[in-house]
């Protein structure tokens, strides 16, 4: 008996001195009086996240910070006239006390405040999202990025990658069908009525990164290096759309595909194409091997794989000099690209597996000449996987 005492009283002893002090406090606000301009000037209501009374709403929302290790209190105040709202911390390994899934943890309803409480996690990108109807409150705007940097900020976490410049893109898309004002302005709702209400399709207008779109991306997103020797560029993706996204990188940026969902991977690969699906978030490190002025393609693609919208994101690298010139040289080129029966590759002798978008292996061989049967592989696109001497790189191609 006296030992589980002595347990209890150790364990509240560690809850509240894990807490005692906060390390970091982040305010968010909930409304529901925003207006998003897209760039037919064409204006959208929206919900979403400001980090002050003054602030407009923006989507996304402001982007949350910590240190790993950090206490962290976040408080959520709902200013937004009708429906609660709550913060999901998605990808952080949090209580279920403090997610914000509404049936686990509370809502906040009009003129209150709440406040979660966590220890920031391993490092890493993360989201946040309000979970109150949200097929409806996340379309409408609640959504934002949460980094957890590494104690040493320059390092993408303990014996990591280090990094000296760094993009965050959050994707998203608006269906303005899903903005009316029953549906921005809906009451708080306890017996879900308002599911019935939600739209039955969805068929945006709207393919955002960062809310932006098309000429807008200059500000928004774009790479701009201008001291390119050994840039190491950290990419922060994550999609909190409902279209999955394709992420097409120039081979010279050397995108490295590095974590998953907050966690390293274990062997990391270098990539000229990613897929995000809905909440995944990636981190990717380049290592540009040149000068160049390319883009980032990024595709918006439907559950039936149907490609509904693209963005791109310029790059603009300077001043690379110095790199070890074999690299430069085995920048992995294939062509022709798409093709019908046999695909080129730059490299001469290799080991190579082709896989479908979703993962599935349908062809593995070795190449002697670079050449690469596909004449019995369907229509559509592959990844194709060569090993190479001590690194994979995943290409991407069309057979048609
Ligand atoms: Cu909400």
């Amino acid at each position: 008996m006296m030992k589980q005492i002595f347990f209890v009283i150790l364990f509240l002893i560690s809850t509240i001195s894990s807490f005692a002090q906060i390390d970091e406090n982040w305010l968010i606000i909930a409304r529901n009086t925003g207006t998003y301009v897209a760039t037919d000037g064409y204006e959208v209501r929206i919900m979403g996240f400001t980090p002050s009374l003054g602030a407009s709403v923006d989507i996304p929302g402001p982007t949350l910070r910590a240190t790993t290790g950090d206490s962290v209190e976040l408080r959520l105040f709902n200013l937004s006239q009708h429906a609660p709202h709550t913060v999901h911390l998605h990808g952080l390994d949090v209580n279920q006390a403090n997610d914000g899934v509404p049936s686990l943890s509370f809502t906040i309803p009009h003129d209150s405040s709440g406040y979660y409480y966590f220890k920031a996690p391993h490092p890493g990108t993360y989201l946040y999202h309000c979970h109150v109807v949200s097929a409806v409150h996340v379309q409408g705007g609640m959504y934002g990025l949460i980094i957890i940097d590494a104690a040493d900020p320059e390092t993408t976490w303990d014996g990591g990658y280090e990094f000296n410049s760094e993009y965050a893109w959050m994707t998203s898309e608006i269906d303005t069908i899903w903005h009316n004002d029953t549906i921005i302005e809906h009451e708080y709702d306890p017996d879900m009525i308002m599911s019935l209400n939600i739209p039955k399709f969805y068929d945006p207008q709207y393919f955002l990164v960062n809310g932006a779109m098309d000429f807008q991306m200059e500000e928004k997103g774009d790479i701009n290096v201008h001291e390119g020797i050994d840039a190491k560029i950290l990419l922060r993706l994550a999609n909190i759309g409902y279209m999955a996204n394709r992420y097409e990188f120039p081979a010279e940026l050397e995108a490295t595909i590095i974590s998953s969902d907050g966690r390293p991977l274990p062997v990391s690969e270098i990539s000229d194409s990613l897929w995000i699906h809905p909440g995944e978030r990636y981190q990717v490190l380049c290592n540009p091997l040149s000068e160049f002025e390319d883009s980032i393609r990024v595709d918006y693609v439907d559950m039936a794989g149907y490609l509904k919208g693209t963005q791109y994101i310029n790059v603009f690298i300077e001043g690379v000099y110095g790199v070890d010139e074999k690299k430069v040289r085995n920048i992995i080129q294939l062509y022709p690209n798409p093709a019908q029966n046999i695909i080129q590759c730059s490299l001469q002798q290799f080991e190579y597996e082709i896989l479908t978008y979703s993962g599935q292996l349908v062809a593995a061989g070795t190449s002697i000449n670079g050449e690469i049967p596909i004449s019995h592989l369907n229509n559509g696109g592959y990844l194709l996987r060569i090993k190479g001497h001590d690194e994979t790189f995943t290409k991407h191609f069309i057979k048609e």
